[in-house]
């Protein structure tokens, strides 16, 4: 099956007893038990429940792996994931994660013990310079948030794989149609679901999808034993999500480029950063590597932060609003919403400046978003 089938039908056939067409929620936290010590496959919600196996086996197929694990959020998925790991061992990060990573890396695990060495995953050698024999993780987002950086997933795999150290990416800016990082050497691909595979904004939830058993066995158990699961109404908005994620990335992609190109020309615009410029440093890269660049676009304007936050109060079809990957298009500033719990030197060094705006372009008519753009490049004044 191809990507669009497989959303729509992997882990959805017909409900048996009604023929009814889409996965029933199945809104229970208990299933009752014919004896003792017998059950029909599912003992209670936190463990298994049918509506939460339907998602995770699609959104399994998608990222092509073996299995999935859902979360309550993004940030349930990533602090699960550090569970697998004790105080001692190192994790090299990307420099440039979501600011709610950074902070969780920073004011949580680190207290547990846990060591983390912050690099440009954009050049695979400095992710080499930064090994170390505790090393037990290497973590990245690709593209970054906000910076959009692309790093080379499979030669950051091949620096992994010779010393026996998992790979774990974050893929919510691609969403597995457009880019499948197990295929390229990853050990474990991660996603705020709450993003574009739900793709709707009214859903908060996270996934993380592997090919490696051993670290399935893992994930599954502190899925059950910590408790951070996806409720079973949650995972039911996530799989419809699904349906629809090819034919919105397309969307997403194709609004994305004509935005990027139409901020390009403005010259109340100073940089645009968008995968799918040709000047994007990380654009042959990403050719290579995924199938598409997303919706995201950052900019920098040509103005200071009075004029920033003049520009974002004055779009009316892009919301002013945290998150990203909805149908609808949004914008945020970076530096005051998404990451400010990232050091102001860092984000001055990373160049999330006070002029720096993140869009997440939407699927409305193109025109429109546009339009919208410009009336409010035209209020900075
Ligand atoms: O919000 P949550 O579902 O817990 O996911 C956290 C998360 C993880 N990884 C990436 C790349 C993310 O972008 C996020 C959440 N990001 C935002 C809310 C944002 O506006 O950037």
């Amino acid at each position: 099956m191809r990507f669009n089938t497989k959303s729509i039908h992997v882990g959805q056939e017909p409900e048996e007893k009604t023929g009814a067409v889409v996965v029933p929620i199945f809104q229970t936290s208990t299933y009752a038990q014919p004896e003792v010590g017998q059950h029909k496959g599912h003992e209670y919600t936190r463990t298994s429940n049918p509506t939460r196996d339907a998602y995770q086996e699609c959104i399994a197929s998608l990222e092509n792996a073996e299995e999935a694990y859902a979360f309550g959020s993004g940030m349930a998925a990533i602090s699960t994931i550090m569970t697998l790991f004790k105080a001692g061992d190192h994790i090299i990060s990307g420099d440039d994660v979501y600011g709610g990573t950074f902070r969780v890396f920073d004011k949580i695990f680190k207290d547990f013990g846990l060591d983390f060495t912050y690099v440009d995953t954009t050049d695979p050698k400095r992710v080499a310079e930064a090994v170390r024999p505790e090393t037990k993780l290497v973590w990245l987002e690709t593209p970054t948030n906000p910076m959009l950086k692309i790093s080379d997933i499979r030669a950051i795999a091949a620096v992994c794989q010779d010393k026996d150290i998992f790979l774990g990416v974050d893929n919510t800016f691609m969403s597995p149609f457009n880019q499948r990082p197990l295929d390229l050497g990853a050990d474990m691909v991660m996603h705020s679901t709450t993003k574009y595979i739900g793709g709707h904004s009214d859903v908060v939830g996270g996934v993380v999808c592997t090919n490696n058993k051993s670290v399935g066995e893992k994930l599954k158990f502190a899925q059950n034993a910590m408790g951070a699961v996806m409720g079973p109404f949650d995972a039911w908005l996530t799989l419809r999500g699904l349906k629809t994620l090819g034919l919105r990335m397309e969307r997403h992609g194709q609004n994305a480029m004509a935005v990027a190109k139409f901020l390009v020309e403005h010259p109340a615009v100073e940089e645009v950063i968008y995968p799918g410029l040709p000047d994007h440093p990380g654009h042959e890269l990403q050719k290579q590597q995924g199938h598409g660049f997303g919706g995201m676009v950052s900019i920098r304007l040509a103005t200071d932060l009075a004029g920033a936050k003049k520009f974002c109060a004055s779009t009316k079809l892009f919301f002013l609003a945290e998150s990203l990957g909805g149908v609808e298009s949004l914008l945020e500033h970076p530096a005051i919403m998404t990451h400010a719990s990232v050091p102001e030197d860092v984000r001055a060094e990373l160049g999330i400046s006070d002029s720096f705006v993140r869009l997440s372009v939407g699927v409305e008519h193109i025109d429109d978003l546009i339009s919208d753009l410009e009336q409010a490049l035209g209020a900075i004044g």
